[in-house]
């Protein structure tokens, strides 16, 4: 008795080894492989796939992160968790990945994690939105938009607009829609109309909707704003929207309830990103503004890698060129071209 519990002890033992040293074997494997393929290994951890940019942001890292381009690309979707990227940073950091690629969900937060990476010797690259740590040799450089400048474009052009009105005298009222909470691309875009509500005495902020840069998010706060405020939507002039899926709930509310936007008549509606389909619209009239946020980061990403790897030393921050749309510059060749 006392013998075959030893047995089995012993064979469990054996079983678990093996099992464990598969575990091994494989969590290895994709960079033994990339070894003898001479790729570089790049970890990238991406926020989730929350709106449209965001998933034309996956796509060009994909495209221009390949094995045809001389890259295996180990790619997490955090699905809009912090705990989640720190979680893959880790796993790229056991797997010694030549790079990490870290898109982060918010700018806080990050000085352990990327104190771990830079231990352990490995780059870190960010995209899209920036990191707030103390000490910025923990990141190697920063590849993205400027944000508040998009911010202000938009503001500049609502002063106009309002202007060619014949409203600038007018008492002006905005219902603001942010996007997700302490990201570079809210805290910048914010800022810009704060800023513009403090120079201009005439415009207010009457209510601000959290709308984490979904469209389903930002459908169920118009919902609720329409219902708990009985009336309040006709006193507003200006729905400024921090990115297009928000705008499409937004609008999709307010259609339910008859509510019209745009054109003359309509409440002034200012989008960011400037995807396709919100180009349509744009160019049907029904979103007046359509600020543009390029997310074809790949390339640009890839650029910063080849730079690395031939022993160059990139800017510490890179910002991309961006414009904005409204029905008068847009034409159907424009909207054509749009990738995404
Ligand atoms: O505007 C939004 C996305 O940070 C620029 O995040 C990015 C923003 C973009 O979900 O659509």
């Amino acid at each position: 008795m006392k013998k075959s519990i030893f047995k089995r002890c012993i064979l469990r033992g054996i079983a678990l080894a093996l099992g464990l040293a598969l575990m091994l074997l494989c969590s290895c494997s994709s960079v033994t492989e990339s070894e003898e393929k001479d790729l570089i290994v790049v970890g990238f951890s991406q926020v989730g796939s929350e709106s449209s940019w965001r998933v034309a942001n996956s796509e060009s890292m994909k495209q221009a992160l390949c094995e045809k381009e001389g890259v295996e690309l180990i790619f997490d979707d955090a699905k809009q968790k912090q705990e989640n990227q720190y979680k893959a940073i880790r796993n790229f950091i056991q797997q010694q990945v030549d790079y990490i690629v870290l898109a982060p969900i918010t700018e806080t937060g990050w000085d352990d994690v990327l104190a771990e990476a830079k231990e352990a010797g490995i780059p870190v690259i960010i995209v899209d939105r920036q990191v707030d740590v103390e000490d910025d040799s923990l990141y190697t450089t920063w590849v993205g938009s400027d944000f508040l400048q998009e911010g202000k474009t938009a503001t500049q052009w609502l002063k106009q607009e309002l202007t060619d009105r014949g409203m600038n005298e007018e008492q002006v009222n905005i219902l603001h829609v942010r996007g997700t909470d302490g990201a570079t691309s809210q805290i910048f875009r914010t800022k810009a109309l704060q800023d513009a509500v403090k120079e201009n005495n005439n415009w207010s902020i009457v209510s601000v909707l959290d709308g984490e840069y979904t469209e389903a998010l930002a459908y169920e706060a118009t919902k609720s704003f329409l219902s708990n405020n009985p009336g309040a939507i006709e006193g507003i002039d200006v729905i400024y929207s921090e990115n297009d899926n928000m705008t499409f709930g937004v609008l999709r509310a307010l259609e339910e309830e008859g509510i019209k936007c745009g054109g003359e008549e309509g409440i002034i509606i200012i989008s960011f990103d400037a995807v396709k389909s919100a180009l349509e619209r744009c160019y049907d009239g029904e979103i007046s503004l359509c600020v543009e946020c390029n997310p074809l980061h790949g390339p640009r990403v890839a650029n910063l890698i080849r730079s690395l790897e031939s022993g160059n030393k990139p800017r510490k921050k890179s910002y991309v060129n961006e414009t904005y749309f409204t029905a008068e510059t847009l034409s159907e060749e424009i909207i054509e071209e749009r990738t995404y």
